[in-house]
This record gives C-alpha cells, sequence and structure tokens, in this order.
C-alpha cells in the first residue's frame, strides 16, 4: 500500500487547491470510534466526517444493504423508473420527523441541495421571494446556499455574485449577545419587519444548533419565537437539521429539544451512515404546491444511498443512539468542564448530546461582541491533537471553537481515549 507521503505528492499533481484535507494521513479503513490511516497509525475519531457518521464508519447493517441493493441494480433515476427504498425512505421521515400532520418528502444528493430545493418549495408554495436567515448561519457551497452562508472566509471569498433576496439578522448567541432567547428573537423579528416586511417573506431557514458557525445553542425560547413569528406572518419555518439530524443531539432532530415543529425541515449527512443523500420533508400542502416534474435531479434518491438510508435507521432505532448521544455528553461534559478549570482561554463549554463545544477566549478581554475570539489557541489545540492520533475539527464564524462530533457507536474505552487526547492537546499545545 502507498503510505501518506506517496499519495501525497501524488495528490499535489493532480487534486484541485481549493480542495484541502485538515490531515496529511490518508484513509486506510474506519470503523466504531476509529479510524487508520495507510501509515498503519490509528486515530480516534471525534469528527465522524462532520457528523456523517452517526452509526460509525462502515457500520454492518449499512454494508450489507449496500452489497444487496448494488446486486440488484445500482441506478434507474427515480423520475424514470421509480423503487421502493426511495419510497421507504420518504415514509421513515414522515415519522421520525414532529408533527402529526400529513408529510411529503423529495430526496437529493447533498446538504446544499436540499436546502436550495426547500428555498424553491417555499418560495412556490408562498407566491413570495424573501427568505430570512441568521447571522453565523451555514448552508452550504452552491451558489443560493453561499448567500446563505454568513461567513466569507472560506466559503464564498471570490465567488460572488450571490443570489438575490437573502436577508439576514441577528441570532441568539449566549455567550456573545447575553440575550435571552425572547429577547434575541424581538430583535430579530424588529429587523425582519423593518427590512423585509412580514408578508415579503417567503421563509425563516434556521439551523436549530449552528454546526459550522459555531455550534451556537439558541437561548430558551428562541426558536419557539421565531417559529410563532413565521407561522404568523404566513411564512415557511424551515429547519436546517443537516448536522443536527439523525440522533446527534440526543434525539431525532434537535428542534425537538423546544418542541418546535418545523414546516420543513432538511436532513443530510447522518442519514445514510455516509452515503449521499439528502431530504426535505414537511407539511403535504406546502410539498405539493409544486408542480410535478418541478422536483428531482438525476441521482437524487439513489438506490443505495437509499437502502444504506434504512439500514442507518434501522441501525439508529435498534442500538438506541439518541440515548448513546446523550450518554456520550453525560461522560463528555463533567471532563470538559474540569478541562475548562484548567485553562482560563475556554469561555464556555456548550452542546447537545454528541454535538459538542469549546469556545476558546483571550482570557480576560472583551470586545464589541463579547469575549476576544483566539483562533490562534484553536488551530494550536486542534494541531497538537493531530499529532497526537485525534481527529479534532475547529469550526465557528471566528474560527475559534473546538467541536466534538464523535460517531454515536463509539466505545466508552474509545471516548475515554479521546477526550484524553484532547486534554493533553490543551496541556502540550
Ligand atoms: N447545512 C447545517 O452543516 C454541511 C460543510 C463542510 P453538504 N456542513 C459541513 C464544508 O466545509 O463544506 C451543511 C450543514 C448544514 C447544510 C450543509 C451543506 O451540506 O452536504 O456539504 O452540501
Amino acid at each position: 500500500m502507498p503510505t501518506s507521503a506517496d499519495l501525497h505528492r501524488r495528490r499535489s499533481a493532480a487534486v484541485a487547491r481549493g480542495v484541502s484535507s485538515m490531515i496529511p494521513s490518508y484513509v486506510s479503513h474506519a470503523g466504531g470510534g476509529t479510524m487508520t490511516d495507510v501509515d498503519g497509525r490509528e486515530w480516534v475519531d471525534f469528527a465522524a466526517g462532520i457528523a456523517v457518521t452517526n452509526v460509525g464508519n462502515a457500520a454492518p447493517r449499512v454494508v450489507e444493504a449496500v452489497r444487496r441493493q448494488a446486486e440488484r441494480f445500482t441506478h434507474t433515476c427515480f423520475m424514470i423508473a421509480p423503487y421502493e427504498a426511495y419510497v421507504a425512505v420518504c415514509e421513515q421521515l414522515a415519522e421520525l420527523t414532529r408533527g402529526s400532520f400529513e408529510k411529503r418528502s423529495a430526496l437529493f444528493n447533498s446538504g446544499a441541495e436540499a436546502v436550495e430545493n426547500a428555498v424553491k418549495i417555499a418560495r412556490h408554495a408562498t407566491g413570495r421571494q424573501a427568505i430570512v436567515v441568521f447571522d453565523h448561519a451555514y448552508h452550504g457551497r452552491t451558489n443560493l446556499t453561499m448567500a446563505l452562508t454568513a461567513k466569507v472566509m472560506p466559503y464564498k471569498h471570490g465567488f460572488g455574485p450571490f443570489a438575490g433576496e437573502i436577508y439576514r439578522v441577528p441570532m441568539s448567541y449566549p455567550l456573545r449577545d447575553g440575550r435571552s432567547g425572547p429577547e434575541a428573537a424581538a430583535l430579530a423579528i424588529g429587523q425582519i419587519e423593518k427590512h423585509v416586511g412580514a408578508n415579503n417573506v417567503a421563509a425563516v431557514l434556521i439551523e436549530p444548533i449552528q454546526g459550522e458557525g459555531g455550534f451556537v445553542v439558541p437561548a430558551e425560547g428562541f426558536l419557539p419565537a421565531m417559529a410563532a413569528w413565521s407561522r404568523e406572518a404566513g411564512a415557511v419555518f424551515i429547519a436546517d437539521e443537516i448536522q443536527t439530524g439523525f440522533c446527534r443531539t440526543g434525539a431525532w432532530f434537535a428542534s425537538e429539544h423546544e418542541g418546535v415543529e418545523p414546516d420543513l425541515i432538511t436532513t443530510a449527512k447522518g442519514i445514510a451512515g455516509g452515503l449521499p443523500l439528502a431530504g426535505v420533508t414537511g407539511r403535504a400542502e406546502i410539498m405539493d404546491a409544486v408542480h410535478p416534474g418541478g422536483l428531482g435531479g438525476t441521482y437524487g434518491g439513489n438506490p443505495i444511498a437509499c437502502a444504506a438510508a434504512l439500514a442507518a435507521i434501522d441501525t439508529m432505532r435498534e442500538l438506541d443512539l439518541a440515548a448513546a448521544a446523550r450518554r456520550i455528553a453525560e461522560v463528555a461534559l463533567p471532563r470538559l468542564h474540569d478541562l475548562a478549570a484548567k485553562h482560563a482561554e475556554i469561555g464556555e463549554v456548550r452542546g447537545r448530546g454528541a454535538m459538542l463545544a469549546l469556545e476558546l477566549v483571550v482570557p480576560g478581554e472583551t470586545g464589541v461582541s463579547g469575549p476576544v475570539p483566539d483562533p490562534a489557541a484553536a488551530a494550536a489545540v486542534a494541531k497538537a491533537a493531530h499529532e497526537l492520533g485525534l481527529l479534532l475539527l475547529t469550526c465557528g464564524t471566528y474560527g475559534n471553537v473546538i467541536r466534538l462530533l464523535p460517531p454515536l457507536v463509539i466505545s466508552d474505552d474509545e471516548l475515554d481515549r479521546g477526550l484524553g487526547l484532547l486534554e493533553q492537546a490543551f496541556a502540550t499545545r
């Protein structure tokens, strides 16, 4: 097998520079809570491929389902010749998402594509154009979703012009705005009414816990207030659960924690154990407002990806991975709080279930938007972690947040090892 160094040389001559990788090691195999590189080194996985392999990498049921489906047929295009697995995934999405109303789903390939389609559907159903998004939001890298995404570097820099009729309002960010949920919602709503007008809003689009933007958990009451305002305004309330979905936060979907029933929800990542699949699910009258043939794509709801999703969902049910995510929080949070007590640069420990974060700041310094972010410290901790064999990601508008996203099937021993490496990374960086 070629070494990582060999592969890196080949890569430099063949792969575009714009596509970068966090670590210089190439993967050989992965499963449970670990990944092994081609040089034979084992890593503890606190990344899960950015919240994708919730059921673990190469999860046995997923592997078997993929193999079986690949042997029967690999592709027909659902718009040409339909098949059961697509229908079954849509049935599962209706069952697993909140709300006792009639639901419909459509399947796509990536998170960004799901978000684009949710926007298309909301605009079509309401006959309105304006889309409200939030500070620190991340919704993808396609042209429309770049416009919906807040952060310029690296996502938007030099890639404009961007799509129109997108309006950004402040997000509830307890560490930085000090506002209660209802206060933060009042501020956002005031701006929408002033700058957009309630009657022009097609959709309010929000991540119930922001992912790339910094694992920002809005203050209690913010999401319900935004959902209620949306309903009142006749706008579609869309929860982007692409990163938070499929048991990640200790529930099937993060909007459940505050009893919010989104009109539409976008899913991807964890849905199919690593195969590319995404969905838009929601109220039948909104979804079905679109004319036949108005939604689609060559690969959307590919049969192998759908088979993988059904197996992944089975696994989540049978192993009760929502409970596993809550248990990861129970084990990790005390350790993270202890770490924060030792390292003054940890300004906040936050998150839900197996979506946990440490926000790093300059101790004792406050700027216009709260504690001064320390992205250099986050980068140094991540680098030290990588040297120690821990796959650890950063995130945040300011790049100063360390995030923990282990596969939900990580063993107690692997979790303990990973947390130990994180502690060591803080001590040695
Ligand atoms: N919505 C909430 O988290 C993807 C992006 C990583 P795609 N997040 C990881 C990167 O740098 O590209 C994401 C998300 C939320 C939408 C998306 C987009 O999903 O499957 O990457 O298109």
